[in-house]
């Protein structure tokens, strides 16, 4: 196990120290800039003009997390594609934060025809679609890769095919990512240090095993009320991938940090059937073509800035454990029984097709 931290008290204080100084020179606006990472630039709009048929259309897209996540990235990039190849019949209003809902209600809008898109996790939306909960069985996904193999394959577009029903329309994927523990009372290298720790997971049924699995005391909260609990310690620990937890502030209410992996979360990117309807053939592949696009290049944000933040949450005091490999399979171990107990509601073809793609993955 290898700790990864700095004391607290020193490093902002020497970090702010340079940072005035260079801002001196190169003024205010710089100082931010200094310290966050930079967003990977906005690719250029592959594709030409769409014809449509010349009526305008307006489409809100609200999202749960923060201006500074991935996805707001990719949905910026998605908003940028649509216009510009609409040539302006097609104006994207973009929400984060959960302004116009949390996943859950967003959903509920979109059916309501009171929104046109949001990307929600799959992990709220299993008592909807309970083949999404295959994404919630821990370590199912070793390694990035093979997630793209299984959402851009067979399985993924079969699965984009069952969600367009309910009112709704699934035209693309894109990536929460692996989620990693933090909590504010201890390190946790093991399932015994979770003993009585009050751990918030997503409003899903296999996250609550897993956690009461290990020893924890999970207890089930809408994203958008995350922060607010952790800070007012209702509950002590929570999980999601480093960039949510930079991108949402978790590490100013969260000391410890486990680099776990225990799950690989999607982002489904659905339309309101009600505003697809009203489209026309070309506009929808337009909308289709942009979901993709913008679900491979969230993909890259999130890959290629994971690392570099989760070295800056130790920069800023977070106190990160990484787990060996032998102590990964302790969790892997003690949570064997939830594959047991959720093997036949999810389907043992589905889990044993991605296990396979795991395998030729390595
Ligand atoms: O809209 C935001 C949620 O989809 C997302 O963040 C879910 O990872 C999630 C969590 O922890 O709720």
């Amino acid at each position: 196990m290898k700790t990864t931290t700095r004391s607290p008290r020193t490093l902002p204080l020497r970090r702010s120290l340079v940072s005035l100084l260079t801002a001196g020179v190169l003024g205010l606006g710089s100082l931010s800039a200094a310290a966050a990472t930079e967003m990977p630039p906005l690719p250029e709009v592959k594709g030409d003009v769409v014809q449509g048929n010349g009526k305008d259309y307006s489409l809100k897209f609200n999202i749960g997390l923060t201006q500074s996540s991935a996805q707001y990235r990719g949905l910026e990039y998605f908003k940028k594609i649509v216009e510009k190849r609409s040539d302006g019949h097609i104006q994207v209003q973009m929400f984060h934060s959960a302004q116009l809902g949390d996943d859950l209600q967003s959903v509920s809008a979109l059916q309501a025809g009171t929104l046109e898109m949001t990307s929600p996790s799959t992990s709220p939306m299993v008592n909807m679609f309970p083949q999404f909960a295959v994404f919630d069985l821990p370590f199912l996904f070793p390694k990035p890769e093979v997630a793209d193999k299984v959402l851009d394959g067979e399985i993924g577009q079969r699965m984009l095919k069952e969600a367009s029903t309910k009112g709704l329309v699934a035209i693309g994927w894109s990536e929460n990512g692996y989620r990693q523990l933090t909590n504010s009372k201890r390190p946790v290298s093991k399932p015994a240090d979770l003993e009585g720790l009050k751990i918030r997971t997503m409003q899903n049924p296999i996250h609550l095993d897993i956690w009461r699995t290990l020893g924890a005391n999970p207890t089930p909260m809408s994203f958008a009320e995350l922060f607010t609990a952790l800070e007012q310690h209702v509950v002590d620990g929570q999980e999601n991938p480093w960039i949510t937890i930079k991108s949402s502030k978790f590490n100013e209410v969260q000391q410890y940090a486990t680099e776990t992996n225990h799950v690989y979360t999607p982002f489904i990117t659905l339309v309101s059937e009600r505003f697809w309807n009203r489209l026309p053939a070309d506009y929808q592949q337009l909308l289709r073509d942009a979901a993709k696009q913008m679900g491979d290049y969230e993909r890259h944000v999130s890959r290629s800035m994971n690392d570099q933040i989760k070295q800056e949450l130790a920069d800023e005091g977070m106190q990160i454990t990484e787990l060996t490999p032998a102590q990964v399979k302790v969790f892997q171990d003690k949570l064997e029984p939830v594959y047991a107990d959720w093997r036949d509601k999810i389907g043992g073809d589905l889990i044993d097709s991605i296990r396979q793609a795991a395998s030729s993955a390595q």
